[in-house]
């Protein structure tokens, strides 16, 4: 049997994250593996419920460490009935955003220590970290051009928040994987959407199977 691989795509809003994490799995699937796609918050039905509580921009807000409550809860449900049984069955796994997002924005942008959101990580979901985290960058002007044409205006909740605290997270983002190296891959996101393909797929290479 194959083993499983589990890949995360994290950046900020509007880097490119859905639209690589879906042409990844297209080229994995070309390839005749399994894959899962999935996201967070969501990925089941309690993830993508509690995803509405959190998200809802009419929806009451939450504190720094009710959200990161409310994202380890919706992440330990999601690693336990989707993300650890694909692994164990030897699929691919392609989250749009896991740990990281919680360490960047409720910890980089909300304030919360890290020690404290990786404690909830090993309570809800064993600790599990990513095979590969791709970080995806681009520049903030060719974000916004994007969310623009995309939203008109319109944001998320979290989202919606202040240049500054998006300004914290993205330097959060950086944080982690110039601190851990071997599982984070920075990318450039700010090129047209099949070059930022190309290079995610040369960071994923070593991973596919009859690689040592
Ligand atoms: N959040 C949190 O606070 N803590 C956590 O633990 C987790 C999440 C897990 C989830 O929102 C929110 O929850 C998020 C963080 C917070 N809020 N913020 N910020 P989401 O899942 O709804 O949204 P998102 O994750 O921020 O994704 P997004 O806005 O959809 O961005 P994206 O996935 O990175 O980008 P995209 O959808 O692929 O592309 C955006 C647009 O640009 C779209 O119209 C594309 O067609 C276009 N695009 C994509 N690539 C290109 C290129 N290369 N050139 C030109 N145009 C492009």
């Amino acid at each position: 049997m194959s083993v499983g691989r589990f890949i995360a795509l994290e950046g900020g809003e509007g880097a490119g994250k859905s639209t690589q994490a879906r042409l990844l799995a297209e080229a994995l699937r070309e390839r005749g593996l399994e894959v899962v796609l999935t996201r967070e918050p969501g990925g089941t039905a309690g993830g993508e419920a509690i995803r509405e509580l959190l998200l809802d921009p009419k929806g009451p807000g939450w504190d720094p460490e009710a959200e990161a409550l409310l994202f380890a809860a919706a992440r330990s449900d999601h690693v336990a009935r989707l993300i650890r049984p694909a692994l164990d069955r030897g699929a691919w796994v392609i989250c749009d955003r896991f740990i990281d997002s919680t360490r960047a924005y409720q910890g980089g942008g909300g304030g919360l220590p890290d020690d404290a959101i990786l404690a909830l990580h090993r309570v809800g979901s064993g600790g599990l970290l990513p095979d590969l985290t791709i970080l995806l960058e681009a520049s903030s002007d060719e974000i916004a051009a994007r969310l623009s044409r995309r939203d008109g205006g319109e944001s998320d909740r979290i989202g919606g928040r202040e240049a500054e605290f998006h300004a914290r997270v993205a330097q959060a983002f950086r944080r982690f994987a110039d601190a851990e190296p071997a599982r984070f891959a920075r990318i450039d996101g700010s090129g047209p959407a099949e070059a930022t393909h190309q290079a995610i797929l040369e960071a994923v290479a070593p991973l596919l199977p009859g690689k040592p």
